[in-house]
C-alpha cells in the first residue's frame, strides 16, 4: 500500500482538510480517493504510469484526485489553476497526459482543450465512485509526479519524482520541523509546486494534522489566524512582505491582537527565494518569531534548513536536512571546501529524471551522480549562505522561477517586436520583478502589449517594467549583456 494512504489510516476519524467551511476526515479522503482511482482505472488493472493532468482548486478534491491518481498507478501532473490555455496546453502535451481531471469551475475553459487533444475528460464532483474492486500494488520506485520548472534552455522541463523520492522529502521535513497530529497549517500557496504540495499538504497529511485552504489575501489570512486554530505557516518572502505591509496599515489595537495571536504559533517558515534580513527583522517585531529559512528546489524538495531548535541565522539557510548530502564545487565539479561554489546534492530526495529529456537529465548530474543546482553558496561558520544563481537568465519573482529566455521567445512572436531582452530587476516586494527592453517594429503601445501578454503567459511571468530601445547592448561576441540591459531601467 502507498505510504501516504498507510499514514492516513493511522488517523481515520481525524479532520484532515478544512476548505470553505467543509471538513473532510482522513477516512473520507481514503474512501473517496479509492473510489476515484477505480473510475480512473475504468476497467484496467493498473494505469501503468499513464499521465493524469489535473486542474483542481486547493481543497479536499485536490488531495482526493492526487491520491486517486497514485492509487491507480498513474503519474500526477498538477496544473496551475491560473495559467492561460497556451501554458496549460504545453504541460499537458509535453507530459503526454491521456486523462484530464478538473474542478467544475474550469469546465468551460478546459473541455475544448481536452477535446482538441483527444483526452478523457472528468469533472471531479460529477464522479460517484464505486466502492468495490481492487487497486494495483504500486511500488515505491515507480514514477509518481511531474512538476514543470523553468530552466536556462528551451521550454519548461518536467521534473519526475518517484513515490520513494516524495516519501523521503516529506519524512526529512516531518522529522526536522517536528510535525505532529496537533498541528494545523494554513495553505495559501499554489498546488503545482513543491512548496505547497510537499512542504504544506504532504507534511501535514503525513502527520495526521489539519490542512486548511484559503486564497492569499492579507486580511483574510489574519482573520483565519485570529480564529486561533492555525499554529504552523509556510510562505514565500513576498507573502511575508505583503502581510507585513498590511499589518502596518492596521489600527493599533488590531495590530496588537494579530501579534498576540502570531506569538502562539509553533512554527513559521520562509523559502523559495532569499528572505531579506530586513524583512526577517520586521516580521520578528510583528510576530515574535524568527522565521525558519530553508533552501529547496523542484528537483530536490528541501535540501538545507535552519534548525527548528537552535540558532536560526538571518541571511543563511542552515545545514543539510536528514539524509541529504551537500557539497560546494568549482566549475570543474571539484569540491571547493567552504566555497564559494555551486551547491551539489545527493540523496534519496533527488528527482529521477527530466521527463523524456535524457540529455538534459545527464547534463544536470556530475559524472559521479551529484545534482548540479546552479545556485552558488558559501559555508559560513557551519551555516550555508546562498550567494545567487550561476545564470542571469533565471529570475525569481514572488517565489516563482521564471526563464528570461522563455519570456523573450514569447515576446519575439509578437508581430510588432523586432527583438527584446528580459531581465530580473531587484524589488523589495517581489524579490525580483521582470523587466523587458523592447526594440519595436511598427506601432505598439504599452497597453496593447500588456493585454497581448496576458493571453500568452501566466501573470507572474509578464514583464512589469518595459523600456523601448533602438538597440540592445552586446559584447564583442554579439551576445546581449544583461547587466547593461538592467541599467536601461534605472
Ligand atoms: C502577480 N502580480 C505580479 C506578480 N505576480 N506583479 C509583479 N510580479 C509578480 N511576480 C500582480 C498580478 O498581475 C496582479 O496585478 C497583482 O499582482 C495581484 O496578483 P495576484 O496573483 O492576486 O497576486 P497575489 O495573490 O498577491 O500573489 C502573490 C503571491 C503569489 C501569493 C506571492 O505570487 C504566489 O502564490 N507565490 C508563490 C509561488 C510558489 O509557491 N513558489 C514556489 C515555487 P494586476 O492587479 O495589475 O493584474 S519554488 C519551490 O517550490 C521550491 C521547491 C522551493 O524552494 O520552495
Ligand atoms: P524552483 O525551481 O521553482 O523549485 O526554485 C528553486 C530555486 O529557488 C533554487 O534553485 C534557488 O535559486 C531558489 N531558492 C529556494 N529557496 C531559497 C532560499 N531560501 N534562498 C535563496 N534562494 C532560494
Amino acid at each position: 500500500m502507498l505510504s501516504v494512504i498507510q499514514k492516513a489510516k493511522e488517523h481515520l476519524n481525524v479532520r484532515a482538510i478544512l476548505a470553505e467551511g467543509r471538513e473532510t476526515s482522513y477516512e473520507e479522503l481514503i474512501i473517496r480517493s479509492a473510489a476515484l482511482a477505480r473510475i480512473l482505472l475504468d476497467g484496467k488493472s493498473d494505469l501503468q504510469e499513464e499521465r493524469v493532468s489535473f486542474m483542481v482548486a486547493p481543497s479536499e478534491d485536490y488531495v482526493i484526485t492526487l491520491w486517486a491518481i497514485w492509487q491507480a498507478g498513474g503519474i500526477a501532473v498538477p496544473l496551475c489553476t491560473d495559467h492561460p490555455v497556451p501554458s496549460l496546453k504545453y504541460t499537458i502535451t509535453d507530459s503526454a497526459s491521456s486523462i484530464l481531471v478538473i474542478s467544475p469551475s474550469f469546465e468551460e475553459m478546459m473541455q475544448p482543450l481536452a477535446e482538441e487533444l483527444g483526452m478523457r475528460f472528468m469533472i471531479i464532483s460529477n464522479q460517484s465512485g464505486d466502492r468495490a474492486g481492487t487497486l494495483p500494488e504500486v511500488s515505491a520506485n515507480r514514477r509518481a509526479m511531474i512538476l514543470y520548472t523553468s530552466g536556462t534552455t528551451n521550454l519548461p522541463k518536467g521534473v519526475v519524482t518517484t513515490h520513494a523520492n516524495i516519501t523521503s522529502q516529506i519524512e526529512a521535513l516531518v522529522k526536522a520541523w517536528k510535525w505532529s497530529s496537533d498541528d494545523h497549517i494554513l495553505c495559501v500557496l499554489p498546488l503545482h509546486h513543491v512548496h505547497g504540495i510537499i512542504n504544506v499538504v504532504g507534511c501535514s497529511l503525513w502527520s495526521g494534522a489539519c490542512c486548511e485552504f484559503s486564497h492569499f489575501q492579507p486580511d483574510r489570512v489574519f482573520q483565519i489566524f485570529l480564529q486561533g486554530k492555525v499554529n504552523v505557516f509556510m510562505a514565500v518572502p513576498t507573502i511575508y512582505f505583503k502581510l507585513t505591509s498590511h499589518w502596518e496599515t492596521l489600527p493599533q489595537e488590531r495590530r496588537s491582537t494579530v501579534s498576540e495571536c502570531l506569538k502562539k504559533f509553533r512554527l513559521m517558515v520562509s523559502g523559495s527565494a532569499a528572505l531579506p534580513v530586513s524583512l526577517l527583522e520586521k516580521w520578528k517585531k510583528i510576530s515574535h518569531h524568527t522565521l525558519l529559512e530553508r533552501y529547496g528546489m523542484t528537483e530536490l524538495g528541501m535540501a538545507i534548513s535552519n534548525p527548528y531548535k537552535g540558532e536560526r541565522r538571518p541571511g543563511h539557510v542552515g545545514q543539510p536536512l536528514p539524509g541529504v548530502h551537500i557539497r560546494l564545487c568549482n566549475e570543474k565539479d571539484e569540491p571547493a571546501s567552504d566555497g564559494p561554489g555551486e551547491i551539489q546534492v545527493k540523496g534519496p530526495n533527488v528527482f529521477l529524471e527530466y521527463w523524456k529529456k535524457p540529455d538534459a537529465t545527464r547534463l544536470a548530474f556530475t559524472a559521479d551522480g551529484w545534482f548540479r543546482t546552479g545556485d552558488t553558496a558559501v559555508l559560513d561558520n557551519g551555516y550555508y549562505r546562498i550567494l545567487g544563481r550561476t545564470s542571469v537568465d533565471i529570475i525569481k519573482s514572488g517565489g516563482y522561477k521564471i526563464s528570461a529566455l522563455e519570456v523573450e521567445e514569447i515576446l519575439r512572436t509578437h508581430p510588432a517586436i523586432a527583438d527584446c531582452s528580459v531581465v530580473g530587476l531587484e524589488d523589495d516586494e517581489w524579490g525580483e520583478i521582470v523587466g523587458a527592453a523592447i526594440i519595436p517594429k511598427g506601432t505598439l503601445t504599452e497597453s496593447q502589449l500588456v493585454s497581448w501578454m496576458k493571453q500568452q503567459m501566466p501573470a507572474y511571468r509578464i514583464p512589469r517594467r518595459l523600456v523601448w530601445v533602438n538597440d540592445l547592448p552586446r559584447n564583442a561576441m554579439g551576445k546581449v549583456t544583461k547587466n547593461e540591459v538592467k541599467k536601461m531601467f534605472a
